[in-house]
């Protein structure tokens, strides 16, 4: 509550903080006696907005008047984040309006800090998105992002005695002052129903069932300003929102059947992280937005264009993983029954639009639809598949080297077991380029899962390295090493990252190292508030804070954090008089809420830390927490207050990482495998600064060929054998003994994930990181060469790749 009056005549206020409450009285309702934090919030945001909405009406019309081709990211997930600080630090007005807000009686900070996060997404793509809109404003790209406004995003972790339960979240509790309802721009989306073709070839599909798109429109404010672009999100509405026969006939349920049915499609994303969800509801929605982006890019060329023979050279369409390939035989539907262009010219201008980014190999992950389904719900897709099919496997079978085998990898019908519909195939045959989103993993792509797709066309698979915004995740998040950065290198690097090798002097500067240890130990003292605050666990902010934050995944091997965790503990137990270097090991992240094994997983850490915590013998010497509910605005208090960062997947499996980015680029040393964006990072930073360890993907491959089983590998490491048995017989589950033992049990049996395997170099790696840091010369000069290189990692350089090499933009 503020004790602010309202301005006067005589005492007139500076005109900012005028604006602001002329806002909250105006828009809002109320004074500045009776406002609450959210009202504030709302009242800020709204002020802000009219600034945002002019450049944004001015990037409109200049895109335009120049006849641009307009880019179209089209993404199931969009994990933006909070968006009031990342607007207020683009467009250069933090102090301005912390001032006016402080003369009102308003910390700026603390109604940052209530504005929820949007996490329309669940981890490294939906973020991937949020990035990339970021930088294609920043960049001044005339683009579009395409994805569905979920009510209910990504579930609220809680950990109940350790074990996650899963709350909604509802971000729109309090409305949203971002939005824009677009009334005007509203399409009709068909399912099932029946294809009928007239004598003259004329086909028509008439759908059983349709909802309404409604777009809903969020300004993304590009670095400076200089561009704001928007974020569509589709609402589904019913036609008919009442029946009022029925509701006059008492029944009230079915006269608002339809509305329920509707709205049903985009009440809630999908929380599975790369384990397909597989029910009609989820292709609903990809068919719903698909559809729905789709006519309103068609729409928006006929009107600026005329002619939809031009689309490619106006348009280019990216493909978020295959969430949205159903997009490709929208796009056909539309060329070839509504617009009279045979199939061929209609082929031509798809692939020539579309663009797809793969973002995982796990086969698991990899989206099909049982053809029945695919055909119940979207029969004229059905057909047009079949379509794209034949004439795909025609060109096919004229390759020399293409036999029956790899006919059958390429088709875009699996015909083994089941038939089913692979979104992957059709999007590699829908598209002039695929790509990967790190050089190993394009490498791979080629190898495994694309291998035939690839031998029919070689000029297809292209890599294009993931990127992170260093606007956010380094600018907005770590401002004490921002003015740091200034103070030594100028501003030059807020415009182009790369130009952080300036700092790499300074590596070896006694008085700089001194003060960037400062800005980090300030950073991690900021958060052990946090964590004193939300968890009640102490820590020791001169300790390693050791990180692994992401979503839990086997692959991405949380366990084997954990596993020498307890190895860790059981040495300092045994071998007090040794000099330890104090150590705190973070955990955070969520699990799928079917994925029972990551769930188990978030107990252990839980068990560990626990037991750990509570032992005197080890004090402050270790600790271990796992942060509840990760999301963005969490990892925004982590990352800056990071020594290591843990990227410890199996080699190949983690197609890039972005959260081994933000680490490094805030000063955090990386323990990691030889994986995904890891290498490059590796290769950026230089050897001498990095902890690589483990088996790479090809001794992986090798290994699994051969039969590989953890069992002897336990029995031939004694610290892992008693740190695994510890766990299995329950020393850190006394109350139900038996909890670990098939988890463990696991790793004896298969481990697939090489756990045991790459057990002794991690740990030895580990013992490794604990001298380094505590000769703080060497780990003070890593960690700012680490920040002096990561400048390549933005993603206006990734934007500038995929603009010049795919969309032709730039
Ligand atoms: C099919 C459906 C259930 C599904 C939903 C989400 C499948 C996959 C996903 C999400 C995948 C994902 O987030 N992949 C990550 O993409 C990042 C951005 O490219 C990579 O950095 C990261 O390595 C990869 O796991």
């Amino acid at each position: 509550d503020s004790q602010a009056a309202a301005p006067t005549a005589l005492d007139p206020r500076p005109a900012l903080a005028s604006a602001i409450v002329d806002t909250l009285v105006h828009r809002i309702g109320k004074d500045a006696q009776a406002a609450r934090p959210h009202d504030w919030l709302a009242a800020t945001i709204l002020t802000l907005r009219n600034e945002i909405i002019e450049r944004w009406m001015e990037s409109t019309k200049a895109a335009h008047a120049a006849g641009a081709k307009r880019v179209y990211y089209l993404s199931l997930e969009f994990l933006i984040g909070r968006l009031l600080r990342d607007a207020l630090s683009n467009l250069r007005h933090n102090d301005e309006v912390a001032a006016a807000l402080a003369s009102l009686g308003v910390d700026l900070a603390a109604i940052e800090e209530i504005e929820p996060d949007a996490a329309l997404g669940n981890g490294g793509l939906g973020r991937l998105a949020a990035c990339f809109m970021e930088s294609l404003a920043s960049l001044d790209l005339p683009a579009y992002g395409y994805g569905i406004r979920y009510v209910n995003g990504m579930f609220r972790q809680r950990l109940d005695d350790g074990w996650q339960v899963e709350l909604p979240e509802n971000w729109l509790a309090h409305g949203n002052p971002w939005e824009f309802e677009r009334r005007e721009s509203a399409y009709f989306v068909g399912f099932g129903g029946e294809v009928t073709a007239t004598t003259s070839g004329q086909v028509h599909w008439s759908p059983i069932e349709a909802v309404e798109a409604v777009a809903v429109d969020t300004p993304m404010v590009g670095w400076r300003g200089k561009r704001v672009n928007t974020l569509r999100l589709w609402n589904a509405r019913a036609f008919d929102p009442i029946k009022l026969d029925r509701f006059n006939a008492g029944d009230f349920e079915g006269a608002l059947a339809g509305q329920m049915r509707a709205e049903t499609l985009t009440r809630v994303l999908y929380p599975n992280d790369s384990t397909p969800a597989g029910q009609e509801l989820r292709l609903r929605q990809e068919y719903f937005f698909s559809s729905a982006s789709i006519q309103d890019i068609v729409r928006r060329h006929l009107q600026y264009f005329g002619d939809i023979r031009t689309l490619p050279e106006k348009a280019a369409i990216q493909l978020n993983d295959t969430h949205p390939a159903v997009a490709v035989a929208e796009l056909m539907r539309l060329l070839t029954d509504f617009h009279e262009l045979s199939f061929d010219e209609a082929w031509e201008i798809t692939r020539a639009t579309f663009g797809y980014t793969n973002h995982t190999l796990l086969p698991e992950a990899l989206e099909s639809w049982p053809l029945p389904l695919f055909e119940r719900l979207l029969p004229r897709h059905m057909q047009i598949v079949y379509a794209i099919n034949a004439r795909l496997l025609r060109e096919a079978s004229k390759v020399d080297g293409i036999d029956g085998n790899a006919i059958a990898a390429i088709s875009l019908i699996d015909e083994g077991g089941e038939r089913r519909v692979r979104m992957a195939n059709l999007a590699f045959a829908g598209s002039h380029s695929v790509n990967g989103v790190a050089a190993l993993h394009t490498e791979l792509m080629k190898k495994t899962v694309f291998a035939d797709l690839h031998r029919l066309y070689p000029d297809r698979i292209n890599n294009k390295t993931n990127g992170i915004t260093p606007r956010r995740w380094l600018q907005q998040c770590n401002p004490g090493l921002t003015g740091l950065l200034v103070e030594a290198i100028g501003e030059d690097f807020k415009d182009d990252a790369a130009r952080l090798t300036a700092l790499a002097p300074f590596a070896n500067d006694s008085s700089f190292r001194e003060r960037f240890a400062m800005v980090k130990r300030s950073n991690k003292v900021t958060l052990s508030t946090y964590i004193k605050d939300s968890m009640g666990l102490t820590l020791d902010p001169d300790a390693i804070f050791d990180v692994q934050i992401k979503r839990i995944h086997e692959y991405k091997r949380q366990l084997l954090g954990i596993v020498e965790a307890v190895a860790l503990y059981d040495q300092i137990r045994s071998h007090p008089e040794r000099n330890w270097t104090p150590r705190v090991k973070l955990f955070a992240g969520k699990a799928a809420s079917s994925y029972h094994t990551a769930k188990l997983v978030i107990k252990l850490a839980n068990d560990v830390a626990k037991r750990i915590n509570a032992d005197p013998a080890v004090g402050d010497l270790l600790k271990v927490a796992f942060v509840p509910n990760y999301n963005v605005s969490l990892a925004e208090k982590i990352i800056p207050a990071a020594d290591l960062s843990e990227q410890i997947s199996t080699a190949g499996m983690e197609a890039s990482g972005t959260g081994n980015m933000k680490f490094a680029l805030n000063g955090a040393l990386t323990i990691g495998t030889l994986d995904g964006a890891n290498i490059e990072i590796k290769d950026h930073v230089g050897d001498d600064n990095i902890f690589i360890f483990g088996l790479t993907a090809d001794e992986v491959a090798e290994k699994r060929a051969s039969g590989y089983r953890g069992r002897q590998v336990i029995e031939g490491s004694r610290e892992l054998a008693q740190a695994v048995n510890a766990i299995a017989s329950g020393v850190f589950s006394p109350d139900d003994p038996d909890r670990y033992k098939g988890l463990m049990d696991g790793l004896y049996e298969h481990d697939w994930f090489m756990l045991a395997a790459d057990f002794d170099a991690y740990a030895a790696a580990q013992r490794e990181v604990d001298a380094k840091f505590g000769d703080t010369a060497a780990w003070g000069r890593s960690a700012v060469i680490n920040v002096a290189n990561m400048g390549w990692f933005s993603s206006d350089r990734t934007i500038g790749e995929y603009a010049k090499q795919i969309w032709g933009v730039m």
